[in-house]
């Protein structure tokens, strides 16, 4: 039995890691702006506001969409992520449980885009 432990470990490591795919991140519309957003970007007059977001390590960002009729979403290409079409007043939120760079776009105005660096 005791050749079998390597297999094992190496299981629950591809299991763990699974898990984390997508960095382990927490998203999804909410009702309204978490208590505990460390920052919020709003979607207005066409533009992302701020386009710079910095956070901290488990930090979570909320997106609110403020644009009259305009909707918007919030997608991050390099993980395949996002927000569905958001209309005004709409929020949606993602925790980011991994350092490193996140770029931001709505896929509706390409030209929308932001990063959030995480710390
Ligand atoms: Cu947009």
């Amino acid at each position: 039995m005791r050749s079998l432990r390597p297999i094992a470990v190496v299981l629950i490591v591809s299991v763990l890691l699974a898990a984390c795919g997508g960095g382990g991140d927490t998203y999804g519309p909410v009702d309204e702006v978490p208590d505990d957003a460390a920052a919020v970007v709003t979607a207005s007059n066409l533009e992302f506001d701020p386009t710079e977001v910095e956070i901290e390590t488990g930090d979570r960002v909320a997106w609110v969409v403020d644009d009259g009729v305009i909707p918007h979403n919030v997608r991050f290409p390099d993980d395949d992520i996002g927000s569905e079409n958001l209309r005004e007043g709409e929020v949606w939120a993602r925790r980011f449980t991994r350092a490193g760079t996140y770029e931001f776009v709505c896929t509706l105005h390409p030209r929308m885009r932001g990063t959030v660096t995480v710390r």
